[in-house]
C-alpha cells in the first residue's frame, strides 16, 4: 500500500514528506496507523549525522501512538482496532534478559532493529523500488508502519493519541527512571540536572512518589517556572552560583546531626558528560545514587575519582526508564487518564507532517518542550 511519510534521505538534510510503499505485516507483525508522534532528540541526533549507527535513507520517529489496522500470520496478542504505542525497547517475555527480571533490555530483535530492519532481515518500506530503513523498530514519522507484535503496547482506547504518544519515549523515560531504576522512596531528596522534555518528567515522577526536596538545575532561567509547574521545590542556575556547583548543591542538601550533604538521588537529563560528573558527585556519601538518562555524543567518556564510589555512591544508567514496555506503558497511560501524571502542558507545539522540519528547528533552538505531529 501507499502511505505518507517524512523520509530522512541523507544525514544533515531536512526530512522530505512523500508517498512511500509499505508492505503488509508478515509473521508475528502488525500494521499500525500512527495517529500522532512526538519529535525527540534521538531523531535529531541521527538525522544530523552525529549518530555513528545512523543508516539512510530511513523513516525516523520512535514516539508514537495509533491503531492496529492489520495483523500478520501467527499474531495472537494484538488485533485490529487495538490502540497501541510502539516500543523501541520491545518485551518478548522469553529471552534471557526478559526472563532475568533484572533488565528491560529485551534482546529478541535487537540485532535487526539496530540495522534498520524487521526481524526477518528485510524492510517493509520502499520508494520507487529503493529500500527505506526502519528506525529504532518504530518509524513513527510514517502515517502507517509495521512492527513486531512484541514491540507494541496495548493501551486504554479512551486515551488521546496526541498526548499519549509522548509516553512512547519521554514520559516513560523520566517517570520510569524514578520508579524503576532509582526506586525513589517517599521523603527522599533529589537533584535533577536539565529541565527539558526528560527532566520535567523526572520531576513529576519524584512528585508522584512523594520526594521531599526536588532541586532542579538548568543553565536556562526560563526552566524555573517549568520545573515548579511539575513539582520542583528549588531551582539552581549553575552559572549564577558563583563557585563550584557540586559544593553548592552539597551545602543545600545538608541534613541530620552530621551535616553531611548530597542528595539521595540525582539524575542527569542533559547528555553532557561534564554534568554527569556533577550529578554523580552531588549524591550523598554512603548511599546516594546517580542515574544517567542523557545520551552523550559518540566517543564521549565520563570521569570521577574512584574515592567517590569507594565512599558508597552508586552510578547507574537507564534506557526507556527501565520500563518493560508491554507491561508498564499501559499503566502509565492509565496514570495519565487518572490524573496522576500530567502531559498536556508539556506539549508546547502541535504540527502537521508537512511542518515536521519546523519541529526539529524548535527543538534545536530549545524553544519547545515537546512538538507533536498529528496525522
Ligand atoms: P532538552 O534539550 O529538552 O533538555 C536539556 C536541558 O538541559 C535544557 O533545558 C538545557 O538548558 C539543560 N542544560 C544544558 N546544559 C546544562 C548544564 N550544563 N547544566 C544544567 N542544565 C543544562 O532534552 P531532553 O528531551 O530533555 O533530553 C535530555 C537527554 O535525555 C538527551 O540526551 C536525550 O537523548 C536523553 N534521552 C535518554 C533516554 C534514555 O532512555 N536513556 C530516553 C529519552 C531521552
Ligand atoms: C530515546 N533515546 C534517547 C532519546 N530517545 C534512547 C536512545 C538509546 C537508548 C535508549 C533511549 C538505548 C540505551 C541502551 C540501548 N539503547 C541499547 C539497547 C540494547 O543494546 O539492547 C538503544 C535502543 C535502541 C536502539 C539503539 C540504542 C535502536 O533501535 N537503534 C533502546
Ligand atoms: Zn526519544
Amino acid at each position: 500500500m501507499k502511505t505518507k511519510a517524512a523520509v530522512a534521505i541523507a544525514a544533515g538534510k531536512p526530512l522530505e514528506v512523500m508517498e512511500v510503499d509499505l508492505d503488509g505485516p508478515r509473521d508475528g507483525e502488525v500494521m499500525v496507523e500512527i495517529k500522532a508522534t512526538g519529535i525527540c532528540h534521538t531523531d535529531e541526533f541521527t538525522l544530523s549525522g552525529a549518530d555513528p549507527e545512523g543508516i539512510f535513507p530511513a523513516i525516523l520517529g520512535h514516539e508514537g501512538a495509533g491503531i492496529v489496522v492489520d495483523v500478520g500470520p501467527g499474531v495472537t496478542s494484538r488485533k485490529k482496532g487495538d490502540h497501541v504505542i510502539p516500543l523501541y525497547t520491545p518485551e518478548c517475555r522469553q529471552c534471557p534478559s526478559c526472563l532475568s527480571r533484572k533488565t528491560n533490555l529485551c534482546t529478541a530483535i535487537r540485532a535487526t532493529q539496530g540495522q534498520g530492519l524487521m526481524p526477518d532481515g528485510t524492510s517493509r518500506f520502499s520508494v520507487n523500488g529503493e529500500k527505506l530503513f526502519h528506525y529504532m523498530g518504530c518509524s513513527t514519522f510514517s502515517n502507517f508502519t509495521v512492527l513486531p507484535e512484541i514491540a507494541v503496547a496495548k493501551v486504554n482506547p479512551d486515551a488521546p493519541f496526541d498526548k499519549i504518544c509522548y509516553i512512547g519515549c519521554g514520559v516513560t523515560t523520566g517517570v520510569g527512571a524514578v520508579i524503576n531504576t532509582a526506586k525513589v522512596e517517599p521523603g527522599a531528596t533529589a537533584i535533577v540536572f536539565g529541565l527539558g522534555g526528560i527532566g520535567l518528567n523526572v520531576i513529576q515522577g519524584l512528585r508522584l512518589i512523594g520526594a521531599d526536596m526536588i532541586i532542579g538545575v538548568d543553565v536556562n532561567n526560563d526552566k524555573k517556572a517549568w520545573g515548579e509547574r511539575f513539582g520542583m521545590t528549588h531551582f539552581v542556575n549553575p552559572n549564577e552560583v558563583g563557585g563550584d556547583i557540586v559544593q553548592y548543591l552539597v551545602n543545600m542538601t545538608k541534613r541530620g546531626a552530621d551535616q553531611i550533604g548530597g542528595a539521595d538521588y540525582t539524575f542527569d537529563c542533559t547528555g553532557s558528560v561534564k554534568v554527569m560528573r556533577q550529578a554523580f558527585e552531588s549524591a550523598h556519601r554512603g548511599w546516594g545514587q546517580s542515574i544517567i538518562i542523557g545520551v552523550a555524543g559518540a566517543g564521549q567518556e565520563i570521569a570521577t575519582r574512584p574515592f567517590q564510589l569507594v565512599t558508597g555512591r552508586v552510578w547507574k544508567g537507564t534506557a526507556f526508564g527501565g520500563a518493560r514496555g508491554r507491561t508498564d506503558v499501559p499503566k502509565i497511560v492509565d496514570w495519565y487518564m487518572a490524573g496522576k501524571i500530567e502531559i498536556d502542558p508539556m506539549i508546547t507545539h502541535k504540527l502537521e507532517l508537512e511542518e515536521i522540519n519546523k519541529g526539529f528547528d524548535l527543538m534545536r533552538e530549545g524553544k519547545s518542550i515537546r512538538s507533536v505531529v498529528v496525522y
